[in-house]
């Protein structure tokens, strides 16, 4: 069953069955201010920071999600009324036409009924804290019809908090007043604490206390305000507040309107100037295709063409969409993590950073310089932090936002963990993700960039990278494998503080991009130190982690061997694997083997699991994962981020056939028309798919905030189709499926565009027998051309 379709020319996913079994997101906004809006226009905005300064209000995990940024439409001459974005008022869609349209940035809704068509489009422009409603009306009838135009929204007292405990002190300190077309609504104790809702054209009508409007024992189904046709015009300090702007209209037959709401931050002065900017519709479109232009450099910067159009429309839009809008603003912000956490998390903040390198590199580069920062002296990073505790220039912002009855977070003094609160993966990504920005930008330079440590102290950023390979290497049990720390990668996997597999691969991994960075700068003391570094590691994940057809998963602290053929439950995992072959440590007889047990006992037709059998019994010595259901999450789940890595260990074994097969049972995209099992969104990623030891198999959860979308974006573009830069060269080296002919990129890589054209005559999967640049041969990689060049590339496989 299907809900919607890839409108790939527009870039756009179109529902147009808009009762999809769980709301479907989009992120609007690429700045300061963003929202997160379903299909039906539910949702909320925030301007910043979704823990601390809302703009509108969200009732989470509900049966419906309400409040949202909604449009009444209202016959006055019978009394009917609906929305354009079928809820709230949910007509029976038997006899209404409703469309959503998320597209890049922006989503459109549209409705027809009764001769009357609407569209509703949501957008921020690109550098102005405002959301714009679009609204055009038409009359395809043959009759004049008058009609009301009502627009609806609630405000949030600012915090999440404070919308969901403590009304007493809340419901006496916000309060809102309207005049000449323009709605002010503030939280008085707040020094930054105003918006303001205002309209293209002037109101019939307005009412800004959420109670007046929608009248007593009722909800935004069926406003009293709407359902007689008038507003009562209500404001006051003190209260819930709301925004509705009502306008009549007549529209002769073929007749259309063009009406903007305009919703903004701060006061007066700044809600005139903007009304007057958009109330010329020049300007709304201007607005809307810097949009658009935004997206098309972006996306630009990496086209695919294969064989699989499910790969060409997730790595072309979706996938690359998904990975900024985590990298854009935090990754807790959707409708299932309703922003009550803000900050970067360590691991997960570079690693989104290592995926958009190319689309997004100064967002990249200043992660870095954030996450180093958020790095201690003695190499482990800050679990969670707030950027602003190490910033001087973003220090008191936060502080601002804060109103006084809600408990303050802790201070930067207080969340100097000890290393009892480190995760012992968290700093090593950040090594990949410096690399892998200084491989896409050539800026070898931010090595010398001096960056201070969260505890104090300063160093280079070349140093920081040091600490945290000597931290992991310092840091190992009796077998001289990596200690689990709180948890390395998967957060419900504790070993008790034992050792863990998965993170002894992953410094080896780290150590080697450490190693291609120190040999391409000359730097030899360093070089000889990293290299028997990177052996003894190697050694000892040979020595103690094999188990015989699979790589075990880590050590309890008391010694017990975790994913061995001997277990009953959490026999094979997914992490350790495939990390023993993506880093190298497994020789090839071992690898081939690893992979071969991940696909045998984790590969099912949605992905592969992320262990199995899953856990059912509870045992502390392994971790909180015992006590997580079986199938869900971290416990045997098809936990999406993790996949990409099996994709890039078969690339590795040179298995394209295997790696594609991977890919594609994962793919959103293939399960469009099978959502009676999914349930969320066909153009994202989500956090996990229940796994076959659940009875929802199948189906997935947390759309849009996970590592997943980055991760399979980074696997698919630079190791199944082989695109990868290098420190001084771009690299091409596929791993494809034995039956594709070929395929295309285009890759601007430090301003140059290359239009790569890859063959595949003898039907291999792995290997390039030529590469031709602009018609001549070159050895090895493509070598760094002039920035605002074209060039033509040619590969041979075989
Ligand atoms: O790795 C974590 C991530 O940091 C947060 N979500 C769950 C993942 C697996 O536990």
């Amino acid at each position: 069953m299907r809900y919607g379709y890839f409108d790939n020319k527009n870039r756009e996913y179109v529902i147009d069955r808009v009762n999809t079994p769980v709301p479907w997101t989009n992120y609007i906004g690429v700045n300061d201010i963003c929202a997160v809006l379903s299909q039906t226009a539910d949702g909320y905005v925030f301007y910043q920071s979704p823990q601390y300064h809302r703009i509108t209000r969200f009732r989470p995990n509900a049966p419906i999600s309400r409040p949202g940024h909604y449009v009444y439409l209202r016959d006055d001459d019978t009394g009917e009324y609906w929305s354009i974005s079928w809820q709230p008022v949910g007509k029976d869609l038997t006899k209404a036409k409703y469309e959503c349209r998320h597209g890049l940035s922006y989503s459109k809704y549209r409705c027809d009924y009764q001769d009357i068509s609407a569209s509703q489009t949501v957008f921020i422009p690109l550098n102005e804290p405002v959301e714009l409603w679009d609204v055009v009306l038409k009359n395809n009838g043959t009759r004049p019809r008058r009609l009301s135009v009502y627009s609806y929204l609630e405000f949030s007292f600012h915090q999440i908090d404070m919308d969901n405990q403590n009304f007493q002190m809340s419901l006496y300190a916000s309060g809102s007043s309207y005049a000449d077309g323009i709605i002010e609504y503030d939280l008085y104790y707040e020094e930054l604490g105003y918006q303001w809702f205002t309209s293209s054209f002037e109101p019939d009508g307005f009412d800004c206390l959420r109670d007046s409007f929608l009248g007593a024992y009722r909800d935004e189904s069926n406003p009293v305000a709407v359902e007689k046709g008038e507003c009562s015009g209500s404001f006051e300090k003190t209260g819930n507040h709301c925004a509705v702007l009502q306008k009549k209209l007549v529209l002769q037959p073929g007749e259309d309107v063009r009406l903007t709401f305009l919703l903004g931050e701060g006061k007066r002065e700044a809600a005139v100037s903007v009304r007057k900017k958009y109330s010329d519709p020049a300007n709304v479109d201007k607005a809307f295709s810097d949009l658009a232009a935004f997206w098309e450099e972006k996306l630009g910067k990496l086209q695919v063409g294969t064989p699989n159009q499910g790969m060409n429309t997730s790595l072309n839009i979706w996938n690359l969409y998904q990975s900024e809008v985590n990298i854009l603003f935090s990754r807790f912000a959707s409708f299932v993590e309703v922003g009550g956490r803000t900050g970067l998390g360590f691991r997960d903040t570079s690693q989104d950073a290592m995926t958009i390198a190319s689309s997004n590199p100064e967002k990249c580069r200043k992660r870095i310089v954030e996450l180093c920062r958020g790095l201690t002296q003695q190499g482990y990073g800050l679990h969670l932090f707030q950027p602003e505790w190490f910033d001087p220039k973003l220090r008191g912002k936060q502080q601002s936002f804060k109103s006084p009855t809600v408990v303050p977070t802790p201070s930067r003094e207080e969340m100097i963990h000890s290393i009892k609160d480190a995760c012992s993966d968290d700093a090593l990504w950040l090594i990949a993700a410096i690399s892998e920005y200084i491989k896409e930008t050539g800026e070898v330079s931010l090595l010398d960039e001096t960056v201070t440590y969260a505890d104090g102290g300063e160093d280079t950023v070349y140093q920081h990278m040091m600490r945290i390979l000597d931290f992991s290497d310092k840091q190992v049990g009796a077998t001289g494998i990596c200690k689990g720390l709180r948890a390395d990668w998967n957060d419900c996997l504790n070993l008790g503080g034992g050792e863990s597999a998965m993170v002894s691969f992953l410094h080896y991994w780290a150590i080697r991009h450490f190693l291609d960075l120190s040999r391409f700068i000359g730097k030899t003391e360093e070089t000889e130190k990293y290299e028997k570094m990177a052996a003894k590691v190697k050694k000892a994940c040979n020595d103690n982690l094999w188990d015989g057809e699979w790589y075990i998963r880590g050590i309890t602290a008391n010694g017990r061997k975790i994913g061995t053929h001997n277990d009953q439950e959490g026999k094979v995992h997914i992490e350790s694997n495939t990390w023993a072959v993506f880093s190298g440590v497994a020789d090839p007889d071992r690898a081939v083997k690893a992979m071969d047990s991940v696909d045998k006992y984790l590969y099912t037709k949605y992905g592969l699991m992320l262990n199995a059998p899953s856990y059912t019994k509870s045992d502390d010595e392994i971790g909180f994962v015992t006590r997580v259901y079986p199938g869900v999450k971290e416990n045997g789940s098809i936990f999406s981020h993790p996949n990409p890595w099996a994709w890039c260990a078969e690339a590795t074994l040179g298995r394209g056939d295997r790696a594609m097969k991977f890919y594609n049972a994962l793919l959103p995209y293939n399960q469009n028309d099978e959502i009676e099992v999914r349930q969320s969104e066909p153009y994202s990623y989500c956090q996990f798919v229940m796994g076959k030891d659940h009875t929802a198999f199948g189906r997935a959860r947390h759309p849009f905030m996970t590592g997943s979308g980055g991760w399979a974006y980074f696997a698919a573009t630079r190791y199944l189709l082989g695109v990868r830069p290098d420190f001084d060269c771009l690299i091409v080296d596929p791993c494809i499926p034995k039956d594709w002919s070929g395929f295309d990129v285009t890759r601007v890589w430090r301003g140059a565009a290359y239009q790569i054209h890859v063959e595949n005559p003898s039907g291999v999967s792995k290997g390039v027998k030529t590469i031709e640049l602009d018609g001549k041969a070159v050895s090895g990689g493509i070598p760094v051309q002039k920035a605002g060049t074209q060039h033509r590339v040619k590969v041979v496989m075989g």
